[in-house]
């Protein structure tokens, strides 16, 4: 059953009726989006099937840690410009960011985008603005979105919907900021969903907008964070290189880095997070076999936990390692999340090795592997390791006292986060470590 609405209007953003935005999705890209949006004076339902998350923030409570967030949600819930609800509602423009996983086969899962479009339905009429943030594999707006409103009744090649795809390309920890003054990329199923997608980000952020067509759009998006990955397999290779050829691989980085167009990136123990080591594989699911590259830089990534194990075994010949500290558990520098966190990954190899492993991270309040979390000192007394997985700006700061409660001081530094200290024994990721009785020390 299709919403009845009198006003089936022309959709002319930018014009004061066109003021209402339904976001369905309110995780770390539709919650700040839906505030953003609030902000600016629409009047902007938020929705998620999550009943804690609708609960949450109907108490005005944050359910992911960001910047400034706070302060923001309670100041659009006085305005009365955002309200939450577990179901989408009539509005003009639709947004929809939610997860796109990929599942055991390395293939995109595109359930939750479909159940949100489809949980929109009943409430869609002629004129609306329907616009994908999700990452999606290229041609999903073509090939599987479109046909949904399709067969609902409306044709977005004749634009009775405008149906866009308008990625999001904001880092976690300064996402406010980002939606304001980041560029943005308007993909739209036709020119006219375009224009109107590119109307409606040209007027309310700093950022310059680019019209495109969706699928473009969907390839821009993966190609950035692809980039990524691809550079960041280039230096763990250069790290597996470095060991055995004696070099510094942060010398020749930093050093490389110095020429106008070089911008190596740095190794480290993999790739986390919820969108640099998924998004490849969206590319490599519709690329025919055409990505020998992408793919082998997803295994270089991959692989890299197991290095890091690998490295553990060779210190072996020299320490007596039994208990280790895992230091850092988030897939990334200063934030919480541990989605796809590689320390987490080799937390895990660890304990198959049979290691005792106690761990420690400034952020993560949560855990679920089955161990505890401990403070820095409980994590560091008594270990013959410690293992430093997450440059968090904390530990940046640690000095030789830190680590006078270990059995063993040895530290290996997979992030190149500590220089020398007085009395402990660093190894870093791309150095060689010694034969018997060679003691390599930082
Ligand atoms: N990493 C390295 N070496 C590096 C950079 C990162 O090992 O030189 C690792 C990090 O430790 C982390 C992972 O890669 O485990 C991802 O880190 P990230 O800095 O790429 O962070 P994300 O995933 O939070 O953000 C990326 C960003 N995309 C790009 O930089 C192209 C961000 O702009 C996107 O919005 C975000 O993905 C996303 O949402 O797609």
């Amino acid at each position: 059953m299709l919403a009845n609405r009198s006003n089936s209007f022309n959709l002319n953003l930018g014009d004061d009726y066109v003021r209402e935005i339904c976001v369905v999705g309110l995780g770390y890209i539709g919650l700040p989006t839906a505030i953003f949006f609030a902000d600016k004076d629409y009047k902007v339902y938020g929705c998620d099937i999550n009943e804690y998350i609708i609960n949450s923030l109907q108490r005005g409570k944050l359910h992911i840690k960001e910047n400034g967030l706070l302060e923001k949600l309670h100041s659009v819930i006085e305005r009365k410009n955002l309200t939450f609800s577990e179901k989408p509602t009539i509005a003009d423009i639709y947004m929809v960011a939610v997860p796109t996983p990929v599942n055991e086969k390395k293939r995109a899962d595109l359930s939750y985008v479909e159940a949100a479009v489809h949980s929109i339905l009943p409430y869609i009429s002629k004129g609306n603005l329907i616009i994908i943030e999700s990452t999606v594999p290229p041609k999903t707006i073509d090939d599987v979105i479109v046909p949904i409103f399709k067969e609902a009744g409306f044709d977005a090649l004749h634009n009775d919907v405008y149906i866009a795809y308008c990625p999001e390309r904001v880092i976690p920890g300064n996402i406010l900021a980002e939606l304001e003054h980041n560029d943005r990329i308007a993909g739209g199923y036709t020119e006219e969903a375009a224009e109107k997608a590119a109307k409606l980000f040209s007027s309310n952020i700093k950022g310059r907008v680019f019209q495109t067509t969706a699928t473009q759009a969907e390839m821009i998006k993966l190609m950035e964070n692809t980039y990524r990955d691809v550079n960041i397999a280039l230096a763990n290779e250069l790290a597996l290189i470095a060991e055995d050829l004696g070099i510094d691989v942060y010398e020749v980085i930093e050093l490389a880095n110095r020429h106008p167009r070089v911008q190596i990136h740095e190794p480290g123990p993999g790739v986390g997070g919820h969108c640099i080591p998924i998004d490849p594989y969206f590319i490599i699911e519709k690329a025919c076999g055409k990505t020998p590259l992408i793919s082998t830089a997803r295994k270089i990534n991959e692989g890299m936990p197991q290095v890091i194990i690998e490295q553990i075994e060779k210190l072996k010949v020299n320490h007596r390692i039994e208990t280790i500290s895992v230091l850092g558990l988030s897939y990334k520098k200063d934030v919480d999340d541990t989605r796809e966190s590689s320390a987490i990954k080799i937390v895990n190899l660890l304990l198959e090795e049979g290691y005792q492993v106690k761990v420690h991270d400034p952020y993560v309040r949560e855990l679920d592997i089955g161990l505890r979390l401990h403070s820095l000192e409980d994590s560091l007394n008594g270990s013959d390791l410690a293992l430093m997985l997450v440059d968090h700006t904390e530990y940046k700061q640690l000095t030789s006292n830190t680590f006078q409660g270990m059995r063993h001081k040895v530290i290996f530094d997979a992030k190149n986060i500590l220089s020398s200290l007085e009395g402990v024994t660093i190894y870093k990721l791309g150095q060689k470590i010694g034969n018997k009785n060679e003691r390599v020390s930082v």
